[in-house]
């Protein structure tokens, strides 16, 4: 496998050593193949918001393949998970069930095109929206990690009508508007930034694109991806107050197995095959399997004082990793949003991806080292972000920050 590995963030290259291959996992920690154990902050990148593993969503996938895996045809769960995305985010009206993030936000851009019949699109430098060929443009994640220009084999005519603007920079926003009139579908934005490392939107940002796009006639489309059942249980759009026209989904509705949607405004979603003519389609979308886990996260999710514990969880660790930087002599700044947390290794706030590239990736690939050593399971990049799980425990965040604490004493 190219790299050995199947997804290139895996692959350590920004953080040094090689991949490590892993056995199991439950809870918050995760076991290499020569069981090593590590507390894992990564959780597959966010679907393991309730702990890896958990009892009643490995309890209802046995009784779940009783039934069978996949039925390639409509059934039952698929309605069930859909309610309860509809009542959960603010946005969505209709959705659309996909197997992985990158295809809902595909099928987004499709839908946005077919809606307002505009080709062009505003993306943010250092956001991250799948690996699909028009979106890879300064793109984050694994494309910032291996700081790749831009990938080859992905067409001139297919990133052309791809614009970006810095994060948080809305005037940027407001001069390709203004400079493209009546030629923008739609501008898309992670509304909290995981792939660029951790970074929040400004005060008025968010509410501020809102009104630019309604100004423009162009829609606004929030990928929570990573932010959704995350952020809050409506996703960032409820925390925020900020309802977009359309949001792509992924990660914590399939409860670790692939599951990605779309959905938003149904005067929008009606145009999706076959209700309308926007043809988008899928084997396994849908499965009962996938469907299963999503249904059990969600509704482990929705118990009182889920929020609460994965806010205070994340803020005392975040605080305790920043203390133990400045108390070491180490310039860092981060921060936490309910249970997506990330550090920098730089003195100043990071509000961009240029920001964020003036971080010292170097002393962030010793720590993640330092780190692994000391059964610490962080994000293998500078460019990504961290997750906590209703499974972590005190002890697992006050042996993270003594854990810190030393690895930056001896850096
Ligand atoms: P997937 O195709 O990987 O399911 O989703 C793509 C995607 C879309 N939008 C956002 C905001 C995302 O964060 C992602 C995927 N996130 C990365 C982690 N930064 C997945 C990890 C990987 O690529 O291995």
């Amino acid at each position: 496998m190219p790299g050995g590995v199947n997804s290139p963030v895996r692959a350590f290259k920004s953080v040094g050593g090689q991949p490590i291959v892993f056995d199991h996992v439950k809870g918050a920690y995760i076991w290499d193949v020569d069981n090593n154990q590590y507390i894992d902050y990564v959780g597959t990148w966010g679907p393991a918001i309730c702990g890896h593993a958990h009892p009643e969503v490995l309890q209802a996938l046995s009784a779940a393949l009783e039934k069978g895996t996949s039925f390639g045809a409509p059934c039952y769960l698929e309605n069930v998970l859909a309610e309860m995305v509809i009542d959960a985010v603010p946005s969505i009206e209709m959705v659309r069930f996909v197997n992985s993030g990158t295809e809902a936000c595909m099928a987004v851009l499709r839908l946005m095109r077919a809606f307002t019949g505009r080709d062009k699109i505003i993306k943010f430098e250092g956001n991250y929206h799948g690996h699909a060929d028009m979106f890879l443009v300064k793109a984050g994640s694994g494309v910032a990690t291996l700081g790749l220009p831009d990938s080859p084999g992905v067409p001139k005519a297919a990133t052309q009508s791809t614009l970006t603007a810095p994060y948080n920079d809305l005037a940027a926003v407001k001069k390709l508007l203004e400079e493209n009139p009546g030629e923008i579908s739609g501008v898309i934005l992670e509304p909290v930034v995981g792939n660029s490392g951790f970074v929040t939107p400004d005060a008025g940002f968010l509410q501020g694109l809102r009104d630019l796009t309604r100004e423009h006639d162009t829609l606004l489309v929030f990928d929570e991806v990573m932010t959704g059942f995350r952020i809050a249980y409506g996703g960032a759009q409820e925390k925020f107050g900020v309802t977009p026209d359309l949001t792509t989904l992924g990660k914590i509705i399939g409860g670790g197995l692939p599951v990605g949607a779309y959905g938003g405004r149904r005067d929008i979603m009606e145009m999706i095959a076959p209700a309308g003519p926007v043809y988008q389609a899928g084997t396994l979308s849908g499965n009962p399997l996938a469907m299963t886990a999503g249904i059990k996260t969600l509704e482990i999710l929705q118990r009182p004082g889920a929020y609460e514990q994965l806010e205070t969880m994340t803020q005392k660790l975040i605080t305790g990793l920043l203390a133990a930087a400045h108390d070491t002599g180490h310039a860092a700044t981060g921060g936490n949003i309910s249970a997506m947390f990330g550090m920098f290794f730089t003195d100043k706030e990071v509000h961009s991806y240029d920001d964020a590239k003036e971080a010292d990736t170097e002393k962030f690939g010793c720590f993640h080292r330092g780190m692994l050593e000391a059964g610490i399971y962080l994000a293998p990049s500078q460019y990504e972000a961290g997750f906590m799980s209703l499974a972590h425990t005190d002890a697992d965040i006050e042996k993270t920050i003594a854990a810190a604490r030393q690895v930056l004493s001896e850096l």
